[in-house]
């Protein structure tokens, strides 16, 4: 606080950017628009599909697929160019080179107290859209194409992550317990989400690659929280509380480039890098911008809500955040125009 009690610092410029990005309730958002393909149809035909819209993009075998599991791997769909770019700037970051406004910089708890912040330590940065560099890979037209067939023209980049999972042969630091992303979401339709997550480098079973339940997509969100394993969790790494061990599921191996895209509801995570090297990856979770906000008091969601705020204002220094302010500091119109979000 300056001396007239006004938020200074980085909570001053959190609430200009707010204010920038999120009209007063009542008033018309932003008319911005950027232009769309104007090649898929912002419905689908009824009963037969109804995860993926009418697009001239995916085959029919591709639609039919994530309709089935609720995800789908495109290959080499990022050049390395583009990746060589994004893990300088994520290089950058980790050495403070570069500190973009917002981004959350996470450390391996363990390594934190022992070394300076590099990429030996970060384990993820998440929320750059303030990032020229990084935010491009929510730009980039070759993603757009795919995410629009899931969310329509009208697109929202609402998410982002750049994960670096650091070689972890026995403490268990980087395990993803299984979840659904919708759990994380205060909003709708979850059928207009996509995730696009795109492999910096060959993710296999060794460093701890992607691992789905094929076709859980079409079942409801179900209660989450703190995994009871051993060793580490980290912090907001929630897991599906019930979850049954045997079902069966698919190790996602992706070479450098390939990008799959994935339905908020799918139940997913993955393993430990049991290698000496580090695996990449970086993801963003569009919305179509006709989604809506909901309420999550008295919903599963509930308790997430409380901790997201309590860190958020932590971190900002701010006490009277919602769950929609930090949604609109965050989220970016990559194409089409704003509708709710
Ligand atoms: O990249 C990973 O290891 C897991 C990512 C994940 O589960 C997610 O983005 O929701």
């Amino acid at each position: 606080m300056d001396q007239r009690g006004k938020p200074s610092g980085p909570a001053a410029r959190l609430n200009a950017i707010l204010r920038h990005l999120s009209p007063p309730r009542g008033a018309a958002p932003a008319p911005i628009t950027i232009p769309t393909s104007a090649k898929v149809s912002a419905v689908t035909q009824p009963g037969r599909f109804r995860y993926t819209l009418d697009n001239d993009v995916l085959t029919t075998e591709q639609r039919q697929f994530y309709e089935e599991n609720g995800y789908l791997v495109i290959k080499k769909l990022v050049s390395d160019e583009d990746i060589e770019r994004f893990r300088k700037e994520f290089i950058r970051i980790c050495n403070k080179e570069v500190n973009p406004l917002g981004a959350m910089i996470m450390q391996d708890e363990t390594l934190r107290s022992q070394s300076v912040q590099s990429e030996k330590t970060v384990n993820k940065v998440q929320d750059f859209q303030e990032d020229e560099e990084l935010f491009r890979y929510c730009t980039l037209p070759q993603v757009l194409r795919y995410i629009e067939c899931f969310t329509g023209p009208n697109i929202m980049a609402m998410h982002m992550m750049l994960i670096n999972k650091l070689p972890d042969s026995d403490g268990q630091t980087f395990r993803h317990p299984m979840h659904q992303d919708l759990h994380y979401f205060p909003f709708r339709p979850a059928d207009r989400i996509v995730c696009s997550w795109t492999a910096m480098e060959r993710a296999d079973r060794n460093n701890g690659c992607l691992v789905v339940l094929p076709g859980t997509h079409k079942e409801s969100l179900k209660p989450h929280g703190y995994p009871k394993w051993e060793g580490t969790v980290n912090k907001l790494f929630h897991g599906i509380l019930d979850y049954d061990e045997n079902s069966p599921r698919v190790h996602v191996v992706m070479e450098k480039g390939d990008t799959v895209f994935f339905h908020p509801l799918l139940i997913h995570g993955s393993g430990v890098n049991k290698t000496s090297g580090f695996r990449k990856s970086i993801s963003c979770h569009f919305a179509s911008s006709e989604c809506y906000y909901i309420d999550v008091k008295d919903t599963l969601q509930e308790d997430l809500e409380k901790e997201v705020l309590e860190l958020a204002s932590r971190k900002f220094n701010l006490s009277s955040l919602d769950l929609k302010d930090i949604w609109s500091f965050r989220a970016r119109l990559v194409q089409g125009e704003r509708v709710n979000l």
